[in-house]
Order: structure tokens, then C-alpha cells, then sequence
């Protein structure tokens, strides 16, 4: 018991990969969270990576990467170590809906985030007529696809930050219970 509870202590940091489809939101929520100011954000080539101290003994490493059709290829790279996974979703671009619930289905069957908790960031709020977060949880199927793990669906702002906070806390919960579950069983399988 003594060493399970010192391999618990041992998880501070978390691994959690942003994604969501080019000008979702990411890196303006990523800033706005990290920073507590606006930010005029330019598209994403590559990936920003920040780290975001959500209590005094546990931080979250974000891996912020960009959502261009070119680099949507390249997600699957980013998979490995992830503890959580945050998906952004424009809820304004109803046009790219599809695209968008398409590209997070088919991440979901990356076998390294197999079982990892999603909270889906329903942005851009504030834009009149945006889908609420109701309709993306039944637009994307959410209860259906992650049926296998933990899952929450956030409307957020990211140029307020309105909903940020909850979003990310709510992630936080279950990172640390999907570790301290995932350290629970690897230690019964050294036994
Ligand atoms: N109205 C509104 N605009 C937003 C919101 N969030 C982001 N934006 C705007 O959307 C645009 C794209 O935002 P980014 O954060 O750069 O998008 P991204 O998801 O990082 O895009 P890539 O890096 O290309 O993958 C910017 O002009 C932001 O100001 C929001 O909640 N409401
Ligand atoms: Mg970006």
C-alpha cells in the first residue's frame, strides 16, 4: 500500500493533447488560460506545447497542435504518453460540423489514448446562433464514441474564457483518476 500511494504521489504532471479543426480556438483558449489575456493568434504550423498549473501539486502539459488539413495527418504522432485529450469544436462553422466530428472519431481509435478521459471545448459561444454544447453531444455522438472512458462536453468562450476553467478543471478530475487507476493496475500486474 506504502508503494502504491508513492507512485500516486509521483503524478504532477500530466501529458494532454489540444486538438480540434483549424481556427476552432485552440490556441486563443490556450493563452487566454495560460496568460489571463487576449492574444491575437496566427494559424498553428507545428505545435505549441505550454505548461498550465491547475493546483499546487498538479500541472498539465498542453500540446497545442495545429488543425490544418496538412497537419490533421500528423495528430497520430501526438498520441503517445497523452493522459487526456481536450477537442475543440467551432460551434459557429456549421459547415464543418462534419468534417469536425469525422476527424474527432477517427482520433478516438488511436490505440496510444485508448480509454483516455475527452472533454470536448464547445467554442465560440458567443457567436450568435452557435450550437449549443447539447447539440454537439448529440451531433457527434459523444455518449455512443466514448462509451469506453470518462467524457464531458464544455461550452466555452475562449476570447472571454468564459467556461476555460471548468473545462480544464473537469479534464483534471478525470486525468487523475484515469493515473491513479491506470498506477492501481500496473501495480497488481507487477504483483
Ligand atoms: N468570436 C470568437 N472568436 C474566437 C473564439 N475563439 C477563437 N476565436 C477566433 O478564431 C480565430 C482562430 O483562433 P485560433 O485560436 O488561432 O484557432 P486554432 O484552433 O489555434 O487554429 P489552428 O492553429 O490553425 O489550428 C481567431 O481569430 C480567434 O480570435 C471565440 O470563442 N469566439
Ligand atoms: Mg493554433
Amino acid at each position: 500500500m506504502g508503494l502504491l500511494s508513492s507512485k500516486a504521489l509521483k503524478a504532477k504532471q500530466a501529458h494532454i493533447l489540444l486538438l480540434g479543426l483549424d481556427s476552432a480556438g485552440k490556441s486563443t483558449l490556450l493563452y487566454k488560460l495560460k496568460l489571463a489575456k487576449d492574444v491575437i493568434t496566427i494559424p498553428t504550423i507545428g505545435f505549441n506545447v505550454e505548461m498550465i498549473q491547475m493546483e499546487s501539486s498538479f500541472s498539465l502539459t498542453v500540446w497545442d497542435v495545429g488543425g490544418q488539413e496538412k497537419m490533421r495527418t500528423v495528430w497520430s504522432d501526438y498520441c503517445e504518453h497523452t493522459d487526456g485529450l481536450l477537442y475543440v469544436v467551432d460551434c459557429a462553422d456549421r459547415q464543418r460540423l462534419e468534417i469536425s466530428r469525422k476527424e474527432f472519431k477517427h482520433i478516438l481509435k488511436n490505440e496510444h489514448i485508448k480509454n483516455v478521459p475527452v472533454v470536448i471545448l464547445a467554442n465560440k459561444q458567443d457567436v450568435p446562433g452557435a450550437l449549443t454544447a447539447e447539440d454537439i453531444t448529440r451531433m457527434f455522438q459523444v455518449k455512443k464514441l466514448c462509451s469506453d472512458r470518462n467524457w464531458y462536453v464544455q461550452p466555452c468562450c475562449a476570447v472571454t474564457g468564459d467556461g476555460l476553467t471548468e473545462g480544464f478543471g473537469k479534464l483534471t478530475a478525470f486525468v487523475k483518476s484515469h493515473m491513479k487507476s491506470r498506477d492501481t493496475s500496473a501495480f497488481f500486474k507487477q504483483k
